[in-house]
Formats: C-alpha cells, structure tokens, sequence
C-alpha cells in the first residue's frame, strides 16, 4: 500500500543502491513522510522522501529554496565554529533533473533528505534532560542562524504566525459557519474573544520595533530536534518548511507548549493537562544558554508571553479548521479539531495560573546565563 503510493517518484531521486523497503512516519499533521531503505555499494542507505502539501504550501519552489540557503548557511556557520557538519544539519538529495524537488504529472511535489542515523526525534519528551537539550537544538539553530538575512527568505505561509490576522480569519469562519459547528463550540468562540488582545500582543511588539525580525524556524516541536541516541545531545533541527522571517519568542512559546505539556496535543481528557514547570525551565535553560548573547533584554523577558501566545493561536488554529470542516491539518475523526483546541484551551489556562512563576524563572536563568556569542 505504502510502496504504491511512492513506487512512481523513486527513480526521480538521485537515491544510491537497491531499494529495500518503505515505512510511513506518520507523526505529522500537514506532509505525507516516508523512511526509504536503500542497499547501497557499502551498506545500507536511508533516506526521508516527503510528499509535500500544496494546499498549505501554495509554493513549493520557494519553501526548498528556503531549506537550501539555510541548510548551506547553518553548513558554514558550523564550519566557521570548527564543527563537525556531519549528521548536523539536513541534506537535500537532489531529485534527477538537478532541482530539489520532483513534480509528477499529477503536480504532487516530492522532496528527499538523507536520513539522520542513530538519533531519535522525540513525539513526548521524558525527562527534563532531554528537554534542555532540544532547548540548545533550537536555541542553537537561532544562534547559526542570526546573521542571516532574513528578509532574504521567502515567506511560505503568510501570516503564519501572525496572531491577529489568524483571529480575523478565524471571525471570518465563525461567520461563514460553512460546516454547521459553530453551535457546538460557542465557549470556546467566547475564549478566543477574551484572549484576543493577549494573542496580538508579539506582533504587536514586532510593528513597533521593541523586539526584531530574526530568522525562526516557526514549527519548533520536540520531534523537530534529533537527538544523538549515543551522547543524548542535540544534533540538528529538521522539518525546514516553515523558516522565514519571525520572533525568538514564536521558537521558544512553541516549544515549551508541545515539549512541557503533561499530555499529548489530542489528548481528550482536559483533566490530565496540565504545563510541567520542570520541563519548561529545563527547556529554557538550553535554550538561554545558546542565545542569551544576542537575545534582546525585550525578547528574553517576554519568553513567557511566547507559550501563552502560542498556545492561544494553534488552540484558535484547531478551533478554526474544526469550524471550516477539516480542511487543513489531517485528522481520524470528526472531532479530532475540536479535541485538540479543547485541549490547548486546557492547557493555556493552566500556563495562565503559573504565569508568575514562569517569569521569575526565566528572570532568574536570564540572569544566571553566560551566552555563547
Ligand atoms: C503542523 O505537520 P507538523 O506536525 O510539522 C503545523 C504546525 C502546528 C502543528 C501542531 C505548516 O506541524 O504549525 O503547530 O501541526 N504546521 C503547519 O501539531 O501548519
Ligand atoms: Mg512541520
């Protein structure tokens, strides 16, 4: 079944060897991703083969032009720290006509990476261990990052992490009522109301200038960051698609909302959710650690409005597709939208009781941190 769906777009790539065998990596909510086993002339080979989104991704072309200039600059940037770039940074292979990517004739659009061996992206996180280090993966990406011009960088989705226009169009939806749902979920269309100036508040430092466009990779859950399954360290951020333009504050709300969630983003029980302060501190020890040299004071005292502030807009995100009908993120069932916002929703409040603690503790490792730059 797997293999049906790829058979046609595997001689496109420049893959090395034999194929063997095809696994669907199924922990995504907007790609198709495939493990493809290869024998090649000195053993085996893998490789990642993805079937891009082109309802959510309107430009492919420009998100893997994205990918490749920051891959070669994250590449230099390494080299130039004395790195080793092995295993550290996505490796584009390239499909047969030279581009990176491969269109069908359907217009589906492929892309393949070498996979990275030995290292584990991580669905939940355990321990805080592990979480500070996905704090230094991202935190680290940021720091090879910041003297990228960012304004270089095409912008895949528009708005993608601007709040407001996401509430508009989320007003918009509660209008349309295209799917008939608004009924159901009248109180959680009254708790976006109420958080409506909350959820605007980073675009609005963003406009006024107090904190700066940096390159963010805007999609910074913990199975974006493999970790070396020898060491347990973090060797390299994946899932590029979303890179452009941001704030720090996007990276580090995002994270801590997946990584230090006591439940997974579905889970149905609201009771069982709750925001594990020991994860959100581990993680922002990491993450202070790699960037404390060039974060604005601005920025690092803000880290904490970024979980709330994410947490609130992927909640509205949910909410709004479960109102459009299911359009844009996969679901398995016709709630699955509305469990998921339910469960953010859940998950924001509690981050809202443990606000002050929160800020003392980013204030205090703030304080504590050396930097790197
Ligand atoms: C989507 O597909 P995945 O897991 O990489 C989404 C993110 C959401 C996330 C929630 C392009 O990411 O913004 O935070 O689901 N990606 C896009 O799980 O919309
Ligand atoms: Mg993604």
């Amino acid at each position: 079944m797997t293999y049906n769906a790829i058979k046609r777009v595997l001689p496109h790539f420049c893959f090395e060897g034999q194929y063997r065998s095809v696994t669907e990596l199924t922990s995504g909510n907007i790609n198709n991703t495939y493990l493809l086993e290869y024998m090649g002339a000195t053993g085996p080979r893998f490789y990642v083969l993805q079937h891009i989104n082109t309802y959510v991704f309107r430009n492919p072309r420009e998100v893997i032009s994205n990918i490749s200039a920051v891959t070669n600059h994250l590449r230099r940037a390494l080299i130039r720290d004395g790195e080793s770039t092995e295993r550290r940074v996505l490796e584009l292979i390239p499909a047969r006509d030279g581009s990176n990517l491969y269109e069908d004739e359907e217009g589906d659009v492929w892309r393949a990476y070498t996979y990275i061996n030995d290292a584990t992206a991580l669905d939940v996180v355990e321990t805080a261990e592990e979480m500070e280090q996905v704090g230094r993966g991202f935190g680290s990406f940021q720091r090879l990052l910041y003297d990228f011009p960012a304004q270089e960088l095409f912008c895949p989705i528009p708005n993608f992490h601007h709040t407001l226009k996401r509430f508009y169009s989320f007003v918009h939806s509660v209008d349309e009522d295209r799917a008939g749902r608004v009924k159901f979920v009248e109180d959680e269309i009254e708790f976006m109301f109420e958080h409506r100036r909350m959820m605007g508040s980073i675009v609005r430092m963003l406009d006024e200038g107090v904190i700066p466009y940096r390159v963010t990779h805007n999609d910074t859950k913990s199975n974006n960051v493999m970790l070396d399954n020898a060491t347990g360290k973090a060797i390299c951020v994946i899932d590029l698609d979303t890179v452009m333009a941001g704030s720090a504050l996007y990276d580090y709300g995002d994270a801590v909302r997946f990584g230090a969630s006591t439940a997974a983003e579905d889970e149905p029980d609201v009771s069982r959710i709750a925001l594990d302060l020991t994860k959100a501190e581990a993680f922002t020890k990491g993450f202070v650690a790699e960037t404390n040299g060039f974060l604005t004071r601005e920025e690092l005292l803000n880290l904490p409005l970024g979980i709330k502030v994410l947490t609130c807009e992927l909640a509205m995100r949910f909410l709004t597709d479960y109102i459009d009908g299911d359009v844009y993120f996969k679901v398995n069932s016709p709630d699955h939208n509305l469990i998921r916002a339910r469960a953010q929703i859940a998950l924001l409040r509690d981050v809202e009781r443990k606000e002050a603690q929160l800020q003392a503790m980013t204030e205090r490792l703030i304080a504590g941190g050396e930097g790197r730059l």
